[in-house]
């Protein structure tokens, strides 16, 4: 006989869990006994929200749930931003929720929440569990439903008289991730389509996906000769340095892409759901028809026609399209030659952009420019919300799959909770973590949480004392009226240093790559998280762009 939490561990233990990421709770003290003895890592967070979005972007870099644990009440709603990322990133993730005693329920007991009610909208399934006999059951429809279709956050509430009882149930075997894939018959149909198309585009993005699937692109393309696009921060599904990258659909996304995609007359949307940021404001594509032929391959069949009507509807995993769609097409040994509009041209010449900003304090194009040229290819770049990640997304290019870590669901405070689950996976990859000084302060708390867990990552604060996107738009719709978005900040140097870490100050642009070397270093030999605090003044709002060049 053992406990319910303690089953609850093993369970976890089976599905190769290696950490979670929780903030204690006495509604599920007896999961923490179950955590005293296992080889599952524990990641104490200081904030829910934290929590979550480490999970989440656990989710991200394994393809298999990312698992957190909070409280109820205010911790699972403290949770929810974690959820929402995942929800809208389409990554598999697990949150348990202690619950209220069975016995209370609906007498509005203390920290209760009906959380079918408060997360129902924002989740594949919430399930409370009743009967700890059942755990097993329960625990391993949870992984299958978040890792399948279209993968996603699962919430399983756990009420605190049920994880007490003693049960004897077998802690269920790993769960597999459920692959769908083409028929020959679809196969056949798209390939037959895409050989009478003139100038076929293919986009990329969504949550499955992998480094074979990559390479399988890759020679897809090359078979083809056909341009590949990554949606709004998929950037680094396709190798940014290979022939046939195009360049990504994100926000002040390059017009010559926009236009070469409207040219196309057969566009292949495969994994993604070309939702409105990568849509631009579903402005790229009719809806529900285009006006050229499109082909939607996507892992679960409720996304194809959900706002695209296609003419060819596939649902499978992208995985296993692209791997099927190599071995075809190689097997035909031929090659195709499509007008492709230049689009390696229009890629180059968009990279090479002078976006030079003569701010009056560092210049961020140059900064992050030189920077990438002393990155290795493995190393983790992740980022929250905010128009300093249109600097990261447009001026790094990047080479590994899984390289960048970057909320589609567009939340501020991503970057830390992200890089700090990147860098307790990835020991021996670099990681950088960038944010806004807006950004920044939505998540600093967890600059403690990688310090108590040694996790040597840096921290780049880009300083412009604003909340820049709002007050990019302030301009655009109430010119002059600049009121709340200005900020006070904290010396990021002395907070990051009076957590335990580390801050380095950065005020010119020539001190931005030595500066990042010297934090790096000190980062690794310490195996604690190091900041730079780049102040980039309040001129430049976009790449290479002032506010009164709007
Ligand atoms: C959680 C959350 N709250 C609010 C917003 C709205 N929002 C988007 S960008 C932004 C400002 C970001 O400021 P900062 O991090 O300083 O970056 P900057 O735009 O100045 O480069 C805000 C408030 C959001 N996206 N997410
Ligand atoms: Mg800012």
């Amino acid at each position: 006989m053992i406990e319910a939490g303690t089953l609850i561990v093993k369970i976890l233990e089976n599905q190769k869990v290696e950490r979670v990421f929780c903030v204690p709770g006495e509604s599920y003290l007896s999961v923490m006994n179950g955590l005293q003895e296992t080889s599952i890592e524990t990641i104490l967070c200081k904030h829910e929200g934290g929590a979550s979005m480490m999970a989440e972007a656990e989710g991200k870099l394994s393809g298999r749930p990312g698992i957190a644990f909070v409280t109820r009440g205010p911790g699972a709603t403290n949770a929810a931003s974690g959820v929402h990322i995942a929800q809208q990133d389409s990554t598999p993730m697990i949150l348990f929720v202690g619950q209220i005693e069975k016995e209370m329920y609906g007498r509005d007991a203390f920290q209760e929440v009906d959380y079918k009610e408060f997360f129902g909208g924002m989740s594949k399934l919430v399930i409370e569990v009743q009967d700890a006999n059942r755990l097993s059951e329960i625990i391993s429809r949870a992984f299958h439903t978040a890792m399948s279709g279209r993968p996603g956050p699962v919430i399983i509430a756990l009420p605190e008289n049920m994880l007490t009882e003693k049960v004897t149930v077998k802690p269920v075997e790993f769960v597999k991730k459920i692959n769908s894939g083409p028929s020959t018959n679809d196969l056949a149909l798209y390939i037959e389509e895409i050989k009478k198309s003139k100038n076929p585009i293919i986009i990329i993005g969504g949550s499955v996906w992998s480094e074979d699937a990559a390479i399988n692109l890759e020679k897809v393309s090359e078979i083809l000769n056909i341009p590949i696009y990554t949606s709004h921060r998929r950037q680094s599904y396709f190798d940014n340095f290979h022939q046939n990258y195009a360049g990504d659909l994100g926000l002040a996304v390059n017009p010559e892409i926009i236009k070469n995609i409207k040219d196309s007359d057969f566009i292949t949307i495969i994994g993604a759901r070309l939702s409105e940021n990568p849509s631009q404001a579903f402005t790229l594509l009719g809806i529900p028809e285009h006006n050229s032929k499109l082909a939607h391959i996507h892992p679960s069949p409720e996304e194809i026609g959900k706002v695209y009507k296609p003419d060819i509807g596939i649902a499978s995993s992208p995985i296993v399209f692209v791997e099927s769609l190599r071995i075809t097409l190689e097997s035909f040994n031929q090659s195709f030659s499509k007008d492709t509009n230049n689009f390696q041209k229009i890629y180059k010449d968009w990279i090479n952009q002078n976006l030079t900003s003569p701010n009056s304090g560092v210049d961020l194009s140059r900064g992050i420019r030189e920077l990438k040229e002393k990155l290795k290819d493995d190393t983790i770049i992740t980022n929250g919300a905010g128009n300093y990640a249109v600097w990261v997304h447009r001026l790094f290019r990047f080479k590994k799959y899984n390289t960048q870590l970057a909320p589609i669901s567009g939340s501020m405070g991503y970057g830390v909770p992200a890089g700090i689950a990147a860098k307790l996976k990835h020991k021996n990859k670099e990681v950088i973590a960038f944010a806004g000084d807006g950004c920044f302060q939505m998540t600093s708390n967890e600059f403690a949480t990688a310090v108590q867990f040694n996790v040597g990552l840096v921290v780049i604060v880009v300083d412009n004392e604003m909340y820049g996107t709002i007050r990019m738009h302030q301009h655009k719709n109430y010119k002059g009226r600049y009121k709340h978005t200005g900020l006070i900040n904290p010396d990021f140097v002395q907070l990051a240093n009076s957590m335990g870490g580390k801050g380095f100050p950065v005020d010119k642009t020539d001190d931005f790559v030595k500066t990042f070397l010297e934090a790096s270093e000190w980062s690794k030999k310490n195996s604690l998280p190091s900041l730079l605090h780049v102040k980039t003044g309040s001129e430049m709002v976009l790449p290479g762009k002032r506010f009164d060049q709007l």
